[in-house]
């Protein structure tokens, strides 16, 4: 929480001097922000559906991390469709997964930069709220896509593919790999990742149904969607928990470093992997059989739904209110509760299929 003197300082900065000056002072999070945050903030207002889509917009895509090859691919698809629309791209964020301050300084810098509009993929539900809210009351139009913040925190969300499938489907994977029995771990990534926390909730209650009575999640380990640390961290997995049977990684990054450790393991093919991963980085485990099936969405396809998502608000085509329905490319898309956008089901990629793909 703001101390009361420092609150009305930044009251007066706000008012009286530079943005920037304001916003340096006095962003961050305060535990109240999180708990004001549980409704959408669709932006004041009505929707016109036939609106004319605004052209020399500068949209802003912020990743949770901009040197991880999800988010390359993910925000090109960003970059292009942008463009194709006629307005300006530009991307900015941390190389670290778990460098909340430094988004909530990427943000401040957008809103300085007068953006039209920013999309985000939060490394933290509340963190970034008080400096998105500071953009939103700037008139800068803020999507969420892949990581959501808390719903007041944006006006949309968009959504991968929905999170109750996501995280109900990967304990499914795994249970059928290791035949409905045995110690089971989560290999997660950064320990405040909204969407990883999200799925996991739901792979918890997945669980509880009576089909998994064998099944035991002995352990949540983060690999903060590092390389080195993810790798680590299924070692550590493994020598902890000698009688694993299965280690579900819901990232790109995890799920890739752990098929390295088991492939090159006497675990290899014994202990069985799946989570969420690219058939670029994991093709080569599955053809050599350290891993049966795994998933994923297109993040090009994200990406680009986000930058149009973005747009769209910006063009006041959309608000973020529930019901409001807009047209991406050739599909319409209808916001769904809390803002919610879905992309549509994930692909499930194994033997059979994974040479279709190239991402
Ligand atoms: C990693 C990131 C991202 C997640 C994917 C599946 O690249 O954690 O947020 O959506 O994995």
């Amino acid at each position: 929480m703001l101390k009361p003197n420092l609150r009305r300082t930044c009251a007066a900065l706000a008012a009286g001097t530079s943005l920037a000056l304001a916003l340096t002072a006095c962003g961050g999070t305060t535990k109240k922000d999180v708990k004001d945050d549980n409704a959408s903030a669709a932006s004041a207002g009505k929707a016109d559906p036939n609106a004319a889509t605004k052209k020399g917009l500068t949209v802003g895509f912020l990743p949770k991390q901009v040197n991880n090859p999800y988010f390359t691919t993910a925000d090109k698809g960003g970059e292009k469709a942008v463009t194709e629309l006629g307005s300006t791209y530009k991307e900015v964020g941390p190389s670290s997964a778990t460098d909340t301050a430094g988004q909530v300084s990427y943000v401040n810098t957008l809103t300085q930069q007068r953006v039209s509009a920013m999309a985000v993929s939060a490394q933290d539900p509340g963190a970034l709220c008080t400096a998105l809210k500071q953009a939103m009351s700037n008139g800068i139009k803020v999507v969420t896509y892949d990581s959501d913040t808390s719903p007041g925190c944006r006006n949309a969300f968009v959504s991968q593919a929905g999170a109750e499938d996501l995280g109900r489907t990967e304990v499914q994977l795994l249970a059928e790999q290791i035949g409905y029995k045995g110690e089971i771990a989560i290999l997660s990534a950064a320990q405040t990742a909204t969407n990883q926390n999200t799925w996991i909730g739901y792979m918890k209650d997945e669980l509880k149904d009576p089909r998994y009575k064998d099944v035991r999640l002995v352990k949540i380990a983060y690999g903060n969607d590092d390389a080195q640390q993810s790798f680590q961290q299924t070692q550590g997995l493994l020598q902890e928990h000698p009688n694993l049977k299965g280690i579900i990684s819901p990232t790109t990054v995890g799920i890739k470093a752990a098929a390295q450790y088991l492939s090159g393991s006497k675990y290899k093919g014994k202990v069985k992997l799946t989570g969420l991963g690219t058939p670029n980085d994991m093709r080569k485990y599955v053809k050599n059989g350290t891993v049966d099936a795994f998933e994923l969405w297109d993040p090009a396809k994200l990406g680009d739904l986000a930058a149009r998502t973005a747009v769209a608000l910006a063009s006041g085509q959309i608000t973020g209110k529930e019901g409001e329905t807009f047209k991406a490319g050739t599909t319409t898309y209808t916001i769904g509760k809390d803002g919610v956008i879905n992309l549509g089901k994930p692909t499930v990629f194994d033997t059979k299929n994974i040479d279709q793909f190239d991402f």
